[in-house]
């Protein structure tokens, strides 16, 4: 059975290179593009220039697989999934394009005959970074997986001329750099002016009185910006389907302009020209927050606009003015209630411009939208002042309020007479300033709404939506997240994928379910050996870039203990930090205190306008300076603070991870999906009972992790008692101590109280977060780690264990849970 499937799935790799360039042809065609497109020539070509040429050149096979796709679809008339989303957290793309096209060996093998190293020519790739985190990364996984499942789908969202800030550390502080992704051009991307879009913004609603007493509303905008598609070519696994994410520009409209010009105002014209292109300039860099600005808005509002005006121009070509088709061949999935603002834009076009009554608007819209909620943290859940949105989408307030009155008349069915729920599930949050609920629309639009790990969604249930789901309750569900494994192992990985490849076949990144078969080796000392030899070989590989970064030397015998991800205070780095520095002052008493030696590498942005995350950061970078100086433990204990933490470095970082830091309040993370990265390379999660860590207990089982802190329900327990963080910091001396050390300045020569905001927030602040209840237990955890470390074979075992296990956790497995459960949708093969 095993052969069997390696047998297809090589071929499936393979045969998509057969009818591609051999060997010869490649670097024909690398140095035609080296000449052609770049004028230059071989002996004068810099990495630069050998990147961009072979991008040239790969990008030939990406676009005739394009062509083909697309021709597919169109002719097979398919039902497609649009995958609406404010951010794509895409990083470089030539290593994943090459590995999926199966032309990856190949092109290292004619690019050294060219005299020419792949992997130095990738670093010149920038991270294409328009994401905050694990919302934007999921949906760069997803379109992965639903081109490799041969699934028709477009993924929708903003062409940021600026991505996520670039981080520089100054004496221990963050500094934000803006992103300039696109200064040298981006290779893989196709501008489509000859699809450009007009999207309406600001102006009044005009009431109409029609001859059948039908009341029509006319919008007259205020302004109207242009958007500009760039199309980036998806390429699934094996290089057969490549879906498009398609990503929007805003440009001024001449239209606008001219009026303007005409009238002599050449100045404001030209006002407007920047306003215009202001929409699309940044990604607003908040993590878990809303960023309650109008430009954000307008954003949202632009990039979901642009996005259905594309699907509905799509689907006329094929059904003309037939409305009743629309929403079987179009499903919308709205990545959290960034794009919600298209439920009522669907609703405007349906009844303002193609005049149907409301009742079959409402029928289509709401069997066309699907909605995924990401986050249960209050800040995250978005409202807009119902003025402000009254002002920029003046229509799409009525006809919000419209869905609102309607919906409040099920409300009255169900619970008659009872205000308290009609407030609660209101769309509309009354009070001084109206605010417009963003989850409650898009729960109400939608057909489907689900939270991305099973405690994750049990809370969506139980706390968030209990009165919708009362309501409604097949309409609230669970798909777990999950990762792209050829990105995430294969491509980031190759020693190891090629250890595992030899030991159970090359199927596993279509099937990584295989991975089980790994499982029976796990106690086998030789292959237990080469599996650790690869984990060191990659820690060297990262302790020379830990060099080449910071100039901090660290020791790939230590433990490599990794934290990365956004700052914020419920996945709780200080938790971390408060641990690391409890180690130094043990070794301080106690120079023998026996403990592994151990690195503490982190990486993390905090978001530019969150004053207590970027004190975390201060702190790490301070406390590291200190220990990585101290010559009485640094032998023993380092930290690093990685600056400017993104996909590409996550790729070097993963592979290299001994532990893995997932250490969120209960409660708090609805999944993480850093967590199965790691786990999948190798590395033993410390980590409390919170999002898919649950998930990821049950699959590698319970002695293969180091589950530690309170639960969900404790936490609960804990805050209804009333929580006391002075009470842990009372009784535990040794808590006591490391808080009270970062009212010194040990780590701030001649600057005490530097560090002092994060006491505060874990005393007086009341610790939101429950670092001090959970110090003890996270301490014993950590313990147990070292413990299982010091015995290599048990660790090895565990590591390979926790490989073996991750095969839930490919996105693929989400993909196949949203086909079946939300989106019944057929792959239509690309021949
Ligand atoms: O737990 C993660 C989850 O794995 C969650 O915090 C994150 O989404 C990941 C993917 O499901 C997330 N990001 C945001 N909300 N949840 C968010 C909110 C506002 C702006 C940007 C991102």
């Amino acid at each position: 059975m095993t052969t069997k499937t390696t047998k297809r799935a090589t071929k499936k790799v393979a045969s998509s290179s057969k009818t591609m360039m051999n060997k010869a042809e490649l670097k024909a065609s690398i140095v035609k593009h080296l000449h052609c497109s770049l004028g230059t020539d071989e002996n004068k070509a810099n990495n630069h220039a050998w990147w961009k040429a072979t991008c040239a050149s790969v990008q030939e096979h990406v676009l005739e697989g394009l062509r083909k796709t697309q021709k597919s679809h169109y002719l097979n008339d398919t039902r497609a999934v649009h995958y609406f989303s404010a951010e794509f957290l895409m990083g470089r793309l030539m290593s994943n394009n090459l590995h999926n096209l199966g032309l990856f060996e190949q092109t290292e093998k004619a690019l050294n005959e060219l005299g020419v190293n792949l992997t130095d020519i990738m670093e010149e790739e920038p991270d294409m970074a328009l994401g905050n985190g694990g919302l934007g990364r999921l949906a760069a996984c997803f379109i992965d997986s639903l081109a490799t499942l041969d699934l028709p789908a477009v993924g929708y969202g903003l062409h940021y001329e600026h991505g996520l800030f670039r981080q520089e550390i100054q004496n221990g502080e963050q500094i934000e750099r803006p992103d300039s992704w696109r200064d040298y051009g981006n290779p893989w991307e196709i501008c489509r002016p000859e699809s450009i879009q007009d999207i309406p913004l600001f102006g009044y609603v005009e009431t109409k009185y029609g001859e059948n007493g039908r009341i029509n509303k006319e919008w007259h905008p205020g302004h109207i910006v242009k958007g500009l598609p760039w199309d980036i070519p998806v390429v699934g696994y094996g290089g057969k389907t490549v879906n498009v994410l398609r990503l929007w520009q805003s440009q001024s409209s001449d239209y606008f302009n001219w009026d303007v010009f005409n009238a002599g105002g050449y100045v404001d014209a030209q006002t407007e020209n920047v306003q215009a292109e202001t929409i699309s300039k940044v990604l607003y860099p908040n993590d878990e927050t809303q960023a309650g600005k109008d430009l954000r808005l307008i954003q949202q509002y632009f990039f979901s606009a642009c996005s259905l005006k594309d699907i509905i121009r799509r689907y006329k070509r094929a059904h003309g003015d037939d409305w009743s088709r629309f929403s079987e061949q179009v499903v919308i999935q709205l990545n959290d209630t960034h794009p919600a603002v298209a439920i009522p834009e669907l609703m405007r076009i349906l009844i303002d411009r193609a005049e149907l009554d409301w009742d079959y608007a409402w029928s289509i819209c709401s069997k066309t939208f699907a909605y995924t909620n990401h986050t249960l943290l209050p800040e995250a859940l978005e409202k807009w002042p119902a003025r402000m949105f009254e002002r920029i989408l003046p229509r799409h307030l009525e006809i919000i309020y419209e869905i609102n009155r309607r919906f409040m008349d099920e409300v009255e069915a169900v619970w008659p007479g009872n205000n308290e729920i009609k407030r609660k599930l209101s769309i509309i949050e009354e009070g001084p300033d109206k605010m417009v609920r963003m989850g409650n629309l898009s729960v109400i639009g939608s057909f489907a709404v689900n939270g991305v790990a099973e405690i994750h969604s049990a809370l969506v249930k139980k706390d968030l939506f209990p009165e919708f789901n009362h309501m409604w309750p097949s309409k609230l569900t669970n798909v777990t997240n999950g990762i792209t494994p050829r990105r995430w192992l294969k491509a980031c990985n190759p020693a190891l994928s090629q250890l595992i490849d030899g030991k159970i076949g090359q199927d596993w990144p279509l099937n990584l379910d295989k991975l089980k078969g790994l499982a029976e080796f796990a106690e086998d000392a030789k292959f237990q050996k080469q599996f650790m030899k690869i984990k060191r070989d990659n820690k060297v590989q990262l302790a020379k870039e830990v060099m080449a970064l910071t100039g901090v030397e660290i020791d790939p015998n230590a433990i490599f203990d990794v934290q990365i991800k956004r700052l914020h205070e419920y996945k709780r780095q200080h938790l971390n930090l408060l641990y690391i520095m409890a180690l130094y002052r043990r070794l301080l008493e106690n120079p023998d205190y026996d403990m592994h030696p151990r690195v503490f590498l982190f990486g993390a942005k905090a978001a530019p306008g969150y004053k207590l995350a970027k004190d975390i950061i201060f702190a790490i970078n301070k406390v590291a300076e200190k220990i990585n100086n101290d010559a009485r433990v640094n032998h023993k204990l380092k930290v690093v603070f990685l600056p400017n933490y993104r996909v590409s470095l996550a790729e070097k970082m993963i592979p290299a991870a001994d532990i893995s830091e997932q250490i969120s309040t209960a409660g708090k993370e609805a999944s993480g999906t850093g967590n199965m990265k790691l786990s999948l390379n190798g590395a033993l999660t410390v980590g409390t009972l919170d999002g898919a860590n649950i998930e990821i207990a049950e699959e590698v089982g319970d002695e293969n992790i180091f589950i530690f802190g309170l639960t969900v329900a404790e936490v609960e327990a804990l805050d209804k008692k009333g929580y006391n963080p002075f009470d842990y910091y009372d009784n535990n001396r040794e808590l006591k101590a490391v808080l009270d050390w970062l009212d010194s300045d040990y780590f701030t020569p001649g600057k005490p109280g530097a560090l002092s905001s994060l006491k505060r927030s874990m005393l007086e602040g009341g610790d939101h977060y429950k670092v001090l209840a959970d110090f003890t237990s996270y301490c014993e955890a950590q313990s147990l780690a070292d413990k299982a470390y010091k015995e290599p074979e048990r660790w090895a075992k565990m590591a390979i264990l926790n490989t073996a296990h991750m095969g839930k956790f490919t996105s693929d497995r989400s993909i196949k849970d949203y086909v079946e459960r939300i989106w019944k949708l057929d792959p239509c093969k690309v021949e």
